[in-house]
């Protein structure tokens, strides 16, 4: 049988149905241009013989498949990137002579990438993480990228310790799991073996590490920078992002769930942000200080563990950041985006806090293991825009930036770029003097104070959620001793959480308090910018309701519904039996987005179920409908209602008696409005008391 005659009876094989370029379809070629004949069958001999080294295509097909990945990020190896701008809305040229905050009004182009932390890049977005803030200003004078997370603290004090705090978060090295959380033994060893991480440990048990999506959540430079002005002079600065949505996080059994349901869920919601409309923004706040308060202050400004409290140095808002433009590929620019902490431009500085010293040699040299050649800064999303790059570095692998003509050294007698002591970065001037030694300073010693100050700054419900998590991950740790420890720490930070843990672990007794390294500071004053739910968001804008129906539906109500919503600025979703959607009162054939098995709850802030009778009655059958409820009201979610859902309800096991103030009912157009205001709440977390055993006991 020749070729050609099996091209023509099978489809698909490269016969009359594969799409074979015509007219002005461009031709496909290999890497060195040459066009291709046949993209479907390898050169054999004969129709069933071996294949044929010759057959260049193949193979240079499959070398370049076969080289397709790059090692993944040591940390935060899964993230997402998009791009946007900075815009200055308040001129700093009193404090620092860094060019993009000199101007209010300009606008200098940025790439961002948020990550997880401790998971892999193919691993889940809601895993209870940090997240990565990591910003990358593409200034006139040159690249400066602020690598910050989503919580002001870190775990350590001292660089040294990164790949001890970064092994035992990540698998366990024997066995490869668990993946993506740090609900493990290892975890909580090297933790409570290392009482410097317990303000920290506040943080990551907090709901701050399952944000409900990128959006939702606060940005922090960690370190103490500087800002230098042109004459020399230097202050403090730490650097703050808010969003401008406020803060919101799920519920840890719905992070769970989520994470199941929709692995990707912060990354679409920001690409459908972006792609729809609606740039999330943020505002860029600054907490500027001198060496004055520095000596003054309780804690060390060079310790990354301590915060400097809003109440004592408020924070200044000097710029928006609005993200409005979604990759064009995801490999060219989020995995080839190499942030280094070193990347500073004139008029911002480093201080002495030797984490931020550390991360000064990591991240360059992280770049050239991952990216695979020094020559990294000639991707197109590392190079610097708007400003030239001139220097005599040359040659290495992939090199892409050659320059012509002979001189390729400098001083030299032909010309070409020359260093510029007025226009050239200048390093801050800092007198420095001591015994070179291996040491920790005294002043980094009190490891409890503000890990106190964060707890009794929440909430009741936050506190509660605090206690969850700890008795959530320590349950998961298989040697008692390190569920005691733990507990041991948590007495140095507050009696009432210390013995809520223990009695969720069901320890049998109270362990002794770890001796601390210094006295704790029992007074620090609460302080409400920790906390989440102090700062509730001022609507219900930017979020997401899913639509619950089915044949019958009221057609009417559901446009009400629609029009409502829109008007808020939020989005919605039909979730429907079949995703081709359903039969409306009017007759109208309505298409879903999602078929229900797809679209549970969790993947919303607010539902509505309008169905009919005859809808409820279907729906009552089926198990992922009455997930859909039963997740929506144990999540504390607002949900609006037809009258006809009742029964439904009762099916899903929300009962007549649990109707509670985040049920609306929606009969007409008024109804509409209302669920919308109620929404803004966007929790009734009142109910959680009704639906947790851990909130009952
Ligand atoms: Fe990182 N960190 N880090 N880190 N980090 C990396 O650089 C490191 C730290 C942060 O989206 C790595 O390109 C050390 C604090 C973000 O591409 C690596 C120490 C903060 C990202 C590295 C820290 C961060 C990274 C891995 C202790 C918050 C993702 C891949 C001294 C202020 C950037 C890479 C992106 C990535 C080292 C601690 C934030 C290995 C040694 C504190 C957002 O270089």
């Amino acid at each position: 049988m020749s070729d050609d005659i099996y091209r023509d009876r099978n489809p698909g094989a490269g016969g009359e149905t594969h799409q074979i370029a015509e007219g002005d379809t461009p031709v496909l070629t290999t890497q060195q241009g040459v066009p291709v004949a046949d993209d479907q069958n390898t050169l054999r001999v004969g129709a069933r013989g071996p294949a044929l080294l010759e057959d260049f295509h193949f193979r240079e097909k499959i070398f370049h498949f076969d080289h397709e990945r790059i090692p993944e990020r040591v940390v935060h190896a899964r993230g997402f990137g998009v791009h946007g701008y900075f815009e200055t809305t308040e001129s700093l040229a009193d404090l620092t002579r860094a060019d993009l905050f000199q101007r209010a009004g300009e606008r200098t182009p940025v790439f961002v990438r948020f990550s997880t932390v401790a998971g892999n890049k193919g691993s889940f977005d809601l895993a209870r993480d940090v997240r990565g803030f990591a910003v990358k200003f593409y200034t006139k004078e040159g690249n400066w990228d602020l690598v910050g997370n989503n919580i002001p603290v870190f775990f350590i004090q001292d660089a040294m310790k990164f790949p001890d705090v970064v092994h035992a978060a990540k698998q366990e090295p024997d066995r490869g799991f668990p993946q993506a959380q740090t609900a493990h033994d290892n975890f909580w060893d090297f933790i409570t073996l290392t009482p410097e991480s317990m303000h920290m440990v506040m943080w990551i048990m907090s709901d701050r590490t399952i944000p409900r999506s990128f959006r939702f959540m606060e940005g922090f430079g960690v370190h103490t920078f500087r800002f230098i002005t042109d004459d020399g002079r230097s202050t403090f600065v730490k650097f703050h992002w808010k969003p401008k949505l406020g803060l919101q996080s799920v519920m840890w059994n719905e992070a769970v769930k989520i994470n199941g349901a929709d692995p990707d869920f912060h990354r679409r919601d920001l690409w459908d942000a972006i792609t729809l409309g609606d740039p999330p923004e943020w505002e860029l706040g600054v907490q500027v200080f001198d060496d004055a308060f520095a000596d003054s202050f309780e804690f060390d400004i060079l310790d990354s563990t301590k915060i400097i409290a809003e109440e004592l140095v408020p924070v200044r808002v000097v710029g928006r950041l609005v993200l409005d433009r979604v990759v064009d590929n995801f490999f060219a620019e989020t995995e080839q985006v190499a942030f280094c902490t070193q990347n500073v431009v004139p008029g911002i500085g480093f201080t002495n806090d030797p984490l931020l010293q550390g991360r000064n040699f990591s991240y360059l040299d992280t770049q050239l293991k991952r990216l695979g050649s020094p020559n990294f800064t000639h991707i197109p999303i590392n190079q610097p825009r708007g400003c030239p790059v001139m220097n005599f570095q040359q040659d290495g692998h992939m090199a892409m930036r050659n320059p012509s003509g002979r001189v390729n050294y400098e001083p030299n007698s032909w010309g070409g770029p020359r260093e510029s002591p007025e226009r050239g970065y200048r390093h801050f001037v800092a007198p420095e003097a001591g015994d070179k030694r291996q040491i920790r300073s005294e002043t980094f010693a009190d490891h409890y104070s503000q890990a106190r100050q964060f707890y009794v700054s929440q909430t009741g419900v936050e506190q509660k959620h605090i206690a969850d998590a700890l008795v959530f991950e320590l349950s998961k740790c298989e040697r008692e001793d390190i569920r005691a420890r733990m507990v041991s720490h948590l007495r140095n930070i507050d009696e009432g959480l210390a013995a809520r843990v223990a009695d969720g672990l069901g320890l049998a007794e109270i362990p002794t308090a770890a001796p601390p390294a210094a006295p704790v500071i029992q007074d620090l004053p609460a302080s409400d910018p920790l906390s989440i739910l102090k700062r509730p968001p001022p609507s219900f804008r930017g979020r997401k309701v899913g639509i619950l129906i089915a044949d019958g539906s009221d057609a009417d109500l559901l446009e009400a519904l629609v029009d409502a919503i829109e008007a808020e600025g939020a989005i919605y979703e039909l979730i429907a039996p079949k995703v081709g959607g359903a039969r409306l009162s009017d007759g109208a054939l309505q298409p879903a987005q999602q078929k229900i098995d797809g679209g549970p709850s969790v993947l919303y802030d607010a539902v509505a179920v309008i169905v009919s009778a005859e809808g409820a009655a279907l729906l009552g059958m089926d198990k992922p409908a009455k997930d859909f409820v039963s997740d929506a009201f144990a999540h504390c979610k607002v949900i609006g209602h037809t009258e006809a859902a009742l029964p439904f309800f009762e099916r899903a096991g929300v009962m007549a008696a649990d109707l509670d103030s985040g049920f609306v009912p929606l009969s007409g157009d008024d109804d509409a409005e209302t669920f919308v205001q109620a929404c803004r709440q966007l929790r009734v977390w009142t109910r959680e008391l009704k639906t947790d055993l851990d909130a009952v006991a």
